[in-house]
């Protein structure tokens, strides 16, 4: 009966190279309400998490550098080190998160600064530090609490990397291909993405390689996830062969797949595939595309509503950046900040684990690699500090349940309840203050005035220039 599933979801996958828009003339308002699943197994992560994304080159310098070190070549390696973001724990844990995922530690091709060209599967690279920081980062990170998720690669190694040379080992590899055609699934998975050597999956010496390699960090450090660099890059076979043999050993890793696809039914299949969560680029791009100048809450409640396509929406990462896309705050130069804030505060009021990119806190600018990946400042507090803190905790108290109650072009009103709590959140992305109709009826709390208000079918809100208000309902 498993295989026949797996058979199934193996087929749809290979169905579905190509993106199809997504449309639906009716939304209901019921259609966006979100319960976190009650999983037999419960995974490490769940929707409660607040995940902080380091690359840990670019973070914090608490260790004397090597030659190949330049603070001035933003493509060169520029200092930050484990022992950096061992001394920054505490930072990370006041700011509200639960946990932190870490650019891969691996030892890397010459130039690798952010981890993902490996030329060792089983070493630290020396810039970074040694096997006992990393496990010291993991034993103090538990400690505190907080849970560490490493970045695993196992499509491509680094540039250069000996096994090539290796006469036992040519079939370790696909055959240098360039990807020309993005939607050609057999593309993505043979080809040479970026150029670099494509590790032959199918091959079951390198299948029980990478196996034994991702059980062996595991084993070595206590970590309690991964989040799956370019899982769309091998085969389905592989996918449910390596996930199975993790899964068996370690029920409650949590297994997060980079799955750089914008359409939520392509992303299912592979939290079908046993990911326990993705990295969803659908909500993803419905953030930046709603919350800015030219948004329509209209578009995002379709959005919301894609959410139910997954088996459990709550175990995706959710973000409004990374390392691989434009910062947020560069997009907007108008309200830049008070977007970002917007942003935010949907990221921390739905229910799935939130992933903060590392110096969105100070409003860190930059569009794409490699100015989206510059040095976090530390000469003074960030920004947005205060709102991520206040947020991270009006999340541990409020949201688990998560229902949109109404929304026009420029606004959005839904309701987040845990533990019998409820709060209801109101927004007006538009770039003009606003009243705000909502369909309520009861008793609310203003968050932050204290301020209270009783609806009797209609809650009135005046609202300033894209803003947000949080209600305790009473
Ligand atoms: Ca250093
Ligand atoms: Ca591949």
């Amino acid at each position: 009966m498993k295989k026949l599933l797996y058979l199934i979801i193996i087929v749809t996958l290979a169905l579905s190279g190509c993106s199809t828009p997504v449309g639906n003339p009716s939304i209901a308002p019921e259609d966006t309400m979100v319960k976190p699943g009650d999983a037999a197994v419960k995974t490490s992560i769940t929707h409660e998490d607040n995940i902080y994304f380091i690359l840990i080159d670019r973070f914090y310098d608490a260790v004397e550098n090597l030659p190949d070190v330049d603070k001035n070549d933003p493509k060169a390696y520029q200092g930050g080190d484990i022992r950096g973001i061992i001394e920054k724990l505490d930072y990370i844990r006041d700011l509200g998160m639960t946990a932190i995922w870490i650019s891969p530690v691996m030892d890397n091709a010459p130039g690798g600064y952010h981890g993902y060209w490996i030329h060792d599967f089983y070493a630290v690279d020396e810039h970074f530090g040694t096997i006992g920081d990393f496990k010291e980062l993991v034993e103090k990170a538990h400690a505190l609490g907080m849970k560490v998720i490493l970045d695993y690669v196992f499509n491509h190694t680094g540039p250069g990397m000996a096994w090539l040379d290796d006469p036992a080992k040519q079939d370790w590899f696909h055959e240098k291909k360039a990807i020309t055609n993005w939607n050609d699934k057999d593309q993505l998975i043979n080809g040479w993405i970026y150029g670099l050597p494509d590790l032959n999956q199918e091959n079951p010496l390198v299948r029980d390689y990478l196996v034994e390699n991702a059980l062996w960090w595991i084993e070595e450090t206590g970590i309690d996830g991964f989040r799956i660099d370019t899982a769309r890059h091998v085969p389905d076979e592989f996918l449910l062969h390596f996930i199975d043999e993790v899964k068996s050993d370690f029920p409650e890793f949590y297994l997060l797949g980079e799955v750089w696809h914008n359409n939520a039914r392509i992303l299912k299949l592979y939290q079908n595939l046993g990911f326990d969560g993705v990295t969803n680029y659908s909500l993803y791009n419905g953030i930046i595309e709603t919350f800015g100048p030219y948004g329509d809450m209209r578009d995002f409640a379709k959005y919301l509503r894609d959410e139910s396509l997954f088996t459990d929406a709550s175990l995706n990462s959710i973000f409004i950046d990374n390392h691989d896309n434009p910062r947020f705050y560069s997009s907007e130069r108008n309200y830049g900040k008070e977007y970002t804030g917007q942003a935010l505060a949907f990221l921390f009021t739905y229910p799935a684990a939130a992933t903060l990119y590392y110096g969105t806190e100070a409003l860190l600018e930059g569009e794409y690699d490699p100015v989206n990946r510059t040095f976090m400042p530390w000469a003074s507090d960030g920004e947005l500090v205060p709102l991520i803190k206040e947020l991270a905790l009006i999340k541990s108290l409020y949201v688990q349940d998560f229902e949109v109650i109404a929304y026009g072009a420029k606004y959005i009103a839904y309701k987040t309840e845990k533990d019998g709590r409820g709060m209801l959140v109101a927004m007006n992305s538009g770039e003009t203050a606003s009243n705000v109709e909502i369909p309520f009826f009861g008793k609310l709390r203003d968050y932050r005035t204290g301020e209270t208000i009783e609806a009797a079918g209609t809650l009135s809100l005046v609202m300033g220039p894209v803003s947000t208000r949080f209600f305790i309902i009473e």
